[in-house]
């Protein structure tokens, strides 16, 4: 049996799986469970990512405005199920005011270590980079310096020192719709600097496991396990009718999270339901956030559906892992 290393959370969102399923991970019957109209403004809310937070839960959501202006607002859930969303987007402060200044902001990852949670996005500098900050209370959010040059995607931070040092995986990109893009780790001492960057993983090329052919990227922050780092991350191809994203999982070395232990071949969750396949930008999931409860060993998984709702799915840590390791590349 593999174990989760971290908290308990005995009120995880959670269904079993239906039976006859035979999926890794299986969809909430009350899918999608954030509508478009998630806030006043919102044409779509997705990408998004939630914590437990004292005795429910908060997150930060991408709503894309009526006017299609991408932006992050927090948000506050008792169940993880039913969330309120802010109307009014994140003020973050701190930071020199040349960082703060918004172009735009996205694909929010949340991160707890100690009693911080840290904010990683895709954050509007003359291109897309990492923006970081950390918030104690949902409400006062303090920016840091932005992670890395343009250009970069899917900013993820582990959820504490590895070797010493925070560890940030990202996906290096370009200033469009990327059509390339590996999985790449950077470290830091203090959130501000980072370098000793290691690469990961990439891509397949060809036939073998093609719907990770032409981008891959890291989803929810890795969930720590007896076993190794879970991390479940985005894998796309190209097809004549654009990007189709699917979600697969990896098992990365505890002490040298840069090796990669096992991959899975087959996808774990892909665009099947309508919710997924029809939309603003259809055939997309896209996970950002992952609750876990270490006592039962199961994962919710959040994840961005056609860039225009958000749906939960659910898997086990037992389940994940043994299906990554007997699918693996
Ligand atoms: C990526 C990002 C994601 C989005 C995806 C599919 O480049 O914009 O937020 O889900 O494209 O449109």
């Amino acid at each position: 049996m593999a174990k989760i290393i971290g908290a308990s959370l005995p009120n995880i969102p959670w269904e079993d799986r239906p039976a006859g399923d035979t999926n890794p991970v299986w969809r909430f019957s009350g899918n999608p469970i954030i509508g478009r109209n998630g806030n006043k403004r919102s044409n779509s809310v997705f990408n998004s990512a939630v914590v437990p937070f004292r005795d429910g839960f908060a997150g930060v959501f991408r709503c894309d405005s009526r006017s299609i202006s991408m932006d992050l607002f927090a948000g506050r859930s008792k169940d993880g199920l039913h969330w309120q969303i802010d109307d009014d987007p994140i003020v973050f402060e701190g930071a020199d005011p040349e960082i703060l200044n918004k172009e735009y902001r996205y694909d929010a990852r949340i991160t707890k270590m100690g009693e911080r949670y840290y904010i990683t996005w895709c954050n509007g500098y003359h291109g897309p980079t990492i923006g970081v900050a950390w918030t104690e209370d949902f409400e006062t959010f303090h920016q840091l310096e932005n992670a890395f040059l343009p250009f970069n995607r899917n900013g993820v931070l582990f959820p504490r020192k590895v070797g010493g040092m925070y560890m940030m995986m990202s996906r290096p990109s370009d200033n469009g719709h990327t059509p390339f893009g590996d999985i790449y780790i950077s470290q830091s001492n203090d959130l501000e600097f980072w370098g000793r960057h290691r690469f990961v993983m990439s891509t397949i090329p060809g036939n073998d496991s093609a719907w990770q052919s032409t981008k891959i990227g890291p989803g929810p922050a890795p969930i720590e396990t007896d076993e190794g780092w879970l991390l479940i991350y985005h894998g796309v191809i190209t097809t004549c009718n654009g990007f189709v994203y699917r979600m697969g999982s990896a098992l990365l070395d505890l002490e040298q999270p840069w090796k990669v232990l096992c991959r899975s071949k087959d996808y774990i969750l892909a665009p099947y339901e309508l919710y997924e396949c029809v939309g603003d930008v259809p055939n997309v999931t896209f996970p950002c956030a992952a609750l876990t409860d270490a006592d039962t060993g199961r994962i919710a998984i959040y994840y961005g559906c056609a860039d225009t709702v958000t749906g939960l799915a659910f898997t086990t840590v037992d389940e994940l892992i043994r299906f990554t390791r007997e699918n693996s590349l």
